[in-house]
């Protein structure tokens, strides 16, 4: 072969490894978790039941080992998702299961709930306004919404727990703690919601990670009109 065809097909080898590293750029930054959609057909006035529940580690997908949030869908559906659909000015009833181990709070301003109805959050039934990390299980995540000033520690299972989950989505034969609050959602714009306790083991100070990824401990409250 002539040097012209050589070097005709070199081109066109780094052409395609060009294409190659262009598409597999776009195409992880396309790739976002599922929306759940909370609004169709909502009744303007009524609440919204939305159920989640963090676990310690996912258990599949690209990062099995990473804590992770999940979302029931109105059907019923577990999806690993962070991101929801919501109607603006309505009460969102939240359940909030809690399947993941805890540890006391670098920072004890995050075992308060604020920005609550009530200001308040039950723990399997019991109401309270502040979390001890000291004297509890500890606090595994925090569900925060920074623009809406809401937020909930999440005090985790116990450390002797006898039959905790290992791979999401985790059902309520295993152990959990139930987490129970309300707030209203504002008017429609896109609000990020995340984990404030670092709990990305294994990355800088436990603040990498799932910490950082939307769809593990961030999401957005995506709330229409
Ligand atoms: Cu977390």
């Amino acid at each position: 072969m002539g040097r012209g065809g050589r070097l005709a097909i070199l081109g066109a080898l780094f052409a395609m490894s060009v294409g190659l590293v262009v598409f597999t750029v776009m195409a992880f930054l396309r790739s976002s978790p599922p929306t759940v959609d909370f609004t169709t057909g909502h009744q303007a006035g009524t609440p919204v039941d939305l159920t989640v529940q963090t676990v310690g580690s996912i258990g599949f997908g690209p990062h099995p080992t990473w804590v992770s949030y999940l979302t029931e869908t109105p059907g019923g559906q577990w999806v690993h998702t962070t991101l929801w659909d919501l109607p603006a000015h309505t009460r969102i009833n939240v359940t909030l299961d809690q399947y993941d181990s805890g540890s006391p709070l670098r920072n004890q301003q995050l075992g308060q709930i604020i920005g609550t109805e009530g200001t308040v959050a039950t723990y399997n039934g019991k109401p309270e306004s502040v979390i001890d990390s000291n004297d509890t299980n500890g606090v595994g995540h925090t569900f925060t919404i920074p623009t809406l000033g809401i937020s909930v520690p999440l005090v985790g299972i116990s450390p002797n727990a006898k039959n905790p989950c290992s791979v999401a989505p985790c059902t309520s034969k295993y152990d959990h703690n139930v987490i129970r609050f309300s707030f209203m959602t504002p008017g429609p714009g896109q609000y990020p919601w995340q984990c404030f306790v670092p709990c990305g083991l294994a990355y800088l100070y436990g603040n990498g990670g799932p910490m950082q990824t939307v769809g593990y401990m961030d999401g957005f409250l995506k709330v229409v009109a």
